[in-house]
This record gives C-alpha cells, sequence and structure tokens, in this order.
C-alpha cells in the first residue's frame, strides 16, 4: 500500500492498481494523490519521446460492405475452428499488402536520424485494452500468415493481456501499429507513434451511415474512419495518400487481398 496525500487529509490505497483512480472522497474538497507505477510510468516515458517527433496526421473513411459481407460468411467457419474472427485480422493483413508497396511506412529512422531502416517483415502491432493498461504486443511475420493464422494469434494475445502473461517477446519488435478504439467508441482520433515506428492508424467504430451509390440514390453503408500519424521526418502527406487509397482498394473490395496474399 502507499501512503497518499489529500491536500490537509491522506489516504492510505493500494499503490498497484493503475487504473482505478479513488472516488471515495469526490465533493470532501480535497485532492487524491496517487503514484504512478507500473504500465503508465512506462506509458509517461514512450510518450514523452514521441513527443518530440513531428506527427502528420490524414483520415479517410473505408466502405465496411463487403467486407462485413465476407466476414459473416467466414465467422462461423472460423468458430468451427475454434477462432473468433473479428474484423481485425482483415485489417492487418490488408495492411500488410499494402506496406508491400509503401515499405517506407514499416521503416524506422537511425539514432543519428541520417539513414531510413526498411524491415523486410511486419510485425503489426494492436492496441489491446488489458486490466493492466494499454499494451500493444505485435503479431510477428503478418507478410507470411493467413488471415486465419493472424485471427488466432491475435485470440493468443488477446488471452494473454487478459491474464496479464504477455512475453516480452510479445511486446517487442514491432514494425507498424492498429488501434482499434472503435471496439469502445469514437470515430476519429490522434494517435501516438510507438516509437522507433513511423506509422500508427487509429480504427474508428463502424457506423451506418447514409451515402450515395454510383446511381446518386442514397443508401444505408457501413462506414470506419482511419485516423494515421506518420513520422514527418521521413514520411509526407502523399506516401500515407497513396498507402491509404491501396488499403482502402483491398478492404472495399476484400476478394483481391487473394490475388496478392501469399
Ligand atoms: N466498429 C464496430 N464494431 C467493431 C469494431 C469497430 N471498429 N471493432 C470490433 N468490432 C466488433 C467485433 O467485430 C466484434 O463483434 P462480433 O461479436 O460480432 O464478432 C466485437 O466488436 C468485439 O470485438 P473484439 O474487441 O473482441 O475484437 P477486435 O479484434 O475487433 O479487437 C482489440 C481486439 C484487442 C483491438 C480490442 O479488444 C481492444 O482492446 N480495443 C481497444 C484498443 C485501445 O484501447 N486503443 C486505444 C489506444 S490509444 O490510448
Amino acid at each position: 500500500t502507499t501512503t497518499c496525500t489529500a491536500s490537509s487529509k491522506s489516504t492510505t490505497i493500494p499503490s498497484t492498481p493503475v487504473a482505478a483512480a479513488p472516488v471515495a472522497t469526490i465533493g470532501s474538497n480535497t485532492t487524491t494523490t496517487v503514484p504512478i507505477t507500473g504500465i503508465r510510468k512506462a506509458m509517461v516515458k514512450t510518450m514523452n519521446a514521441a513527443s518530440a517527433v513531428p506527427h502528420f496526421g490524414f483520415s479517410e473513411e473505408y466502405i465496411m460492405d463487403k467486407l462485413t459481407e465476407l466476414r459473416s460468411q467466414l465467422k462461423p467457419i472460423a468458430e468451427s475452428r475454434g477462432i473468433k474472427l473479428s474484423y481485425m485480422p482483415f485489417l492487418i493483413k490488408a495492411c500488410s499488402l499494402a506496406l508491400s508497396r509503401y515499405p517506407v511506412l514499416n521503416s524506422s529512422i537511425s539514432q543519428s536520424q541520417t539513414e531510413i531502416i526498411y524491415k523486410n517483415y511486419h510485425n503489426i502491432g494492436v492496441a489491446i485494452d488489458t486490466p493492466q493498461g494499454l499494451l500493444v504486443p505485435n503479431i510477428k511475420n503478418v507478410e507470411s500468415k493467413s488471415i486465419f493464422e493472424i485471427a488466432q494469434e491475435l485470440n493468443r494475445l488477446q488471452k494473454e493481456g487478459a491474464k496479464g502473461t504477455l512475453t516480452p517477446a510479445d511486446m517487442s519488435g514491432g514494425t507498424f501499429s492498429l488501434s482499434n478504439i472503435g471496439t469502445i467508441g469514437g470515430t476519429y482520433c490522434s494517435p501516438v507513434l510507438l516509437l522507433p515506428e513511423v506509422c500508427i492508424g487509429a480504427i474508428g467504430k463502424i457506423q451506418k451511415l447514409p451515402r450515395f451509390d454510383k446511381h446518386g440514390n442514397v443508401y444505408p453503408c457501413s462506414v470506419m474512419i482511419i485516423s494515421w500519424s506518420g513520422d514527418h521526418r521521413i514520411i509526407d502527406g502523399a506516401t500515407i495518400a497513396n498507402f491509404s487509397n491501396l488499403l482502402k482498394s483491398y478492404i472495399e473490395q476484400p476478394n483481391t487481398m487473394l490475388l496478392d496474399t501469399k
């Protein structure tokens, strides 16, 4: 336990839980101070470091109608093999396919800031909301994994995250990240880079919204927005926009992923 100062009074509360702020004294005109420990402490360090990097923001909407249909066909099959199939494995694979064409988004910048280090593997990090706090384990070698294998690995990482048993190997070596904030709520976001990575995407919630079809008629459309942040020292807006266009083609015509998946 830790002694916490509450302006004139002091309260004793356990120091281990990072998330729960004590609320018992609400309305008492005092303050309560708790130590920043564990994952939150690590977050202070990584986010301070990231703030030194100029972030470039870019958002796009992706029409999810066809991917929603495809997932509903494949979900029961994956379930019969014991695996939960969300949208993430499709999005992770689509990102990897698009990264193959725009490898600078899967690179990092050298310490001296004089070289770009291209990584010939796609270790895609996924932000997971765990009882210990926000963690970003990564799925290794997405470039050579099937969508089912990505789902298997994501299921494993989610379970380990919930149990608090993610390993340093799960957490290290990421090259690009996605954060699905839409499972909780929200549309647009402004994600912060996970250094030394140079690109991160925040996925908003899929919403039914009115859009026009090719005949000019309004129809109910499934729309998802991804907000991208890139390291503007080595990535320009055109590169993210081109990457996003290719990603959009894979998401909106998911059968085209078959052509390029190894
Ligand atoms: N919009 C609408 N529905 C969504 C969605 C979205 N963006 N993302 C997922 N869903 C649906 C899933 O398809 C699933 O539906 P079904 O029950 O019909 O299959 C349901 O929501 C639950 O999904 P899930 O959370 O189990 O799985 P996931 O693979 O989509 O997401 C994970 C996994 C780990 C990303 C998520 O659980 C999580 O932790 N999200 C929070 C990340 C976070 O905190 N980011 C902020 C970081 S910055 O501080």
